[in-house]
């Protein structure tokens, strides 16, 4: 193995247990407010020192696993692949939306579940749902972004058919790839490859706020919901103001309080391709679940996924 294939090796491991371990630990204040988190934690410190045991992942890395699995299994997104690999690792415990559930629940049953997420929300999902789960497309596609941008797309459809759910998970997925590609953070290249790329006004305006963002304090007028625009900025902002402290990204984004396990799953995906595995903090790490598709199969499945990006 050449240092470049261990560096590249490095950054799809960080990527997905960055995802794994921001999930867990966001998903430990779900729902709560800023002010309730912040009164238990007055420093990130104490947020990262909190848990002592196991730390389970929610929805966002079951499904990002499901898209893994689908991509090293082709290569590519084939829609009957990815949702034999949801329906196969589906477990409504793991706090899916509620949509989501819909379509899934039809999937599992056999029914036409496009239909279920055409109607379910009339016009389709704009649900974070598609970015959460999209990180693998940014690893496999990073040196290619027009098929980047397609792939996520493609793996949006079977839940999210909103052009505002859809244009997130493309927007993260690019932000994956460059994150994966940077040796040196750039931040003026960063949001001038993500603005040259994004379709909508919506999420123009949201990535020239983000691009504007100077303090952990600012990150939450860029929003904590559960909508794709108003967490995939966030979450990139995020990144972007501490790139070199994967604690500092996620633990911004969880005092932000809302959906929280997403927003630190998609900080944690973007700062893990950029730090590789090597710089996450160990000790979260070493917490995070060890069942059948725990930590030791993120780890096997960023290994087989950096395999079939070095054979493209
Ligand atoms: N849903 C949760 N957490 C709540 C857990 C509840 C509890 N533990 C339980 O078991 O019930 N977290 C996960 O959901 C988010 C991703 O959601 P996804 O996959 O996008 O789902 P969905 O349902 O398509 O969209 C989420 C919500 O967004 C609103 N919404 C979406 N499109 C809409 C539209 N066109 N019109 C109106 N509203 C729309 C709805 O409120 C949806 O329920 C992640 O946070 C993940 O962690
Ligand atoms: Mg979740
Ligand atoms: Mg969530």
């Amino acid at each position: 193995m050449t240092i470049a294939d261990a560096i590249l090796k490095d950054r799809f491991e960080g990527c997905l247990l960055g995802l794994a371990v921001g999930d867990a630990l966001g998903g430990k204040f779900e729902a709560q407010s800023a002010e309730a988190i912040r009164a238990r934690f007055p420093t990130a410190e104490r947020l990262i020192a909190y848990p002592q045991e196991e730390i389970w992942y929610t929805d966002d890395t079951q499904m990002a696993i499901g898209v893994c699995e689908a991509l090293i299994e082709r290569g590519e997104i084939v829609e009957e692949v990815l949702c034999r690999a949801f329906v196969a690792n589906y477990l409504p415990s793991r706090g899916y939306g509620r949509g989501a559930r819909a379509v899934l629940d039809a999937m599992e049953d056999g029914r036409d579940y496009r239909q279920v997420a055409e109607k379910h929300f009339p016009g389709g999902s704009f649900g974070n749902g598609a970015a959460m789960r999209v990180a693998p497309i940014g690893l496999l596609f990073r040196d290619d972004l027009r098929r980047l941008w397609e792939q996520a797309r493609l793996s949006s459809l079977p839940t999210h058919l909103h052009p505002l759910g859809i244009e997130g998970a493309q927007v993260l997925a690019l932000a994956v790839g460059l994150c994966s590609n940077m040796e040196q953070f750039d931040r003026a290249g960063f949001f001038a490859e993500l603005l040259a790329a994004c379709a909508s006004p919506e999420y123009r305006a949201k990535l020239e706020a983000a691009a504007l963002v100077q303090t952990p304090d600012e990150l939450a007028k860029l929003g904590n919901r559960i909508e794709a625009l108003h967490s995939v900025s966030t979450a990139i902002a995020s990144f972007a103001l501490t790139p070199e402290s994967f604690e500092a990204a996620i633990s911004n984004v969880i005092f932000l309080g809302g959906d929280t396990d997403t927003l630190a799953a998609m900080a944690g995906a973007l700062s893990g391709a950029y730090l590789g595995a090597g710089r996450l903090p160990a000790r979260l790490v070493g917490l995070l679940e060890s069942s059948p598709k725990g930590r030791a199969y993120l780890q096997q499945l960023a290994a087989q996924l950096s395999v079939v990006y070095q054979s493209e």
